[in-house]
């Protein structure tokens, strides 16, 4: 793998990525895409991911252009590419990806949607308000109960620990406070004590969190 590219911005789903990066060692571009500027819908961008997001991961493989987008596809496909932080197989690797599919599917979306409605929404509506810090607030309670059991979410650390630790950063979108959630604020101390975490988080170089 060469010429690794990483667009992002400041944000919980792009720095799932910088995180992995990091933790491989593997040397990478880490360009800025602001989406507050609407950068995402330049010609360039749209070419790589016609959704118009980030982060995407374009690279050299095999004497082939990569391009990958949607977080949870690049982590997936550089952990097992690497055979690092996704088992191979066995009960372990169904483990690791059910625990990565919460984070996906519900982790990252409802503390986006409660970022939404309770900061940056024009108009406040209470009962979408609800809805969705009570949607985060259940995933907040599940992951709570589960690292009671153990150190990671699954097993030894892996890519579902680094796509949950960015949103766990930034709960307070959610409303929600980890001092009502020990365990997880244990591992969320754990997590960010590592070099490479620390590194990934600070990625790109410029911008900010925008929580969409
Ligand atoms: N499911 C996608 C979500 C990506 C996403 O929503 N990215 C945000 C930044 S965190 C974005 O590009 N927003 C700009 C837009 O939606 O126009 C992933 O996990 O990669």
């Amino acid at each position: 793998m060469d010429d690794i590219t990483l667009y992002m911005w400041g944000s919980p789903n792009s720095r799932r990525v910088s995180i992995l990066f990091e933790e491989l060692g593997l040397e990478f571009v880490a360009r800025n895409v602001n989406i507050r500027e609407n950068e995402q819908f330049a010609p360039e961008i749209v070419a790589l991911n016609p959704f118009g997001k980030v982060p995407i991961a374009v690279w050299q493989e095999n004497g082939e252009r990569r391009v990958m987008f949607e977080s949870g596809a690049i982590l997936t496909y550089f952990a097992d590419r690497s055979g690092q932080f996704l088992p191979a197989g066995g009960s372990s690797r169904c483990e690791t990806l059910s625990w990565l599919m919460v984070v996906l599917t519900a982790l990252g979306p409802h503390s986006a949607y409660a970022h939404h409605w309770s900061a940056l929404a024009t108009e406040k509506l209470p009962q979408a308000l609800d809805y969705h810090v009570g949607v985060a607030a259940r995933v907040y309670r599940l992951l709570d109960e589960r690292l009671g059991l153990g150190t990671y979410l699954a097993g030894d650390y892996s890519i579902a620990d680094m796509a949950a630790y960015p949103w766990i950063s930034v709960s307070e979108w959610t409303t929600l406070s980890l001092d009502d959630y020990p365990n997880l604020k244990r591992w969320h101390a754990d997590i960010g004590s590592r070099p490479a975490v620390a590194s990934g988080m600070e990625l790109p170089l410029v911008g900010v969190c925008a929580g969409r």
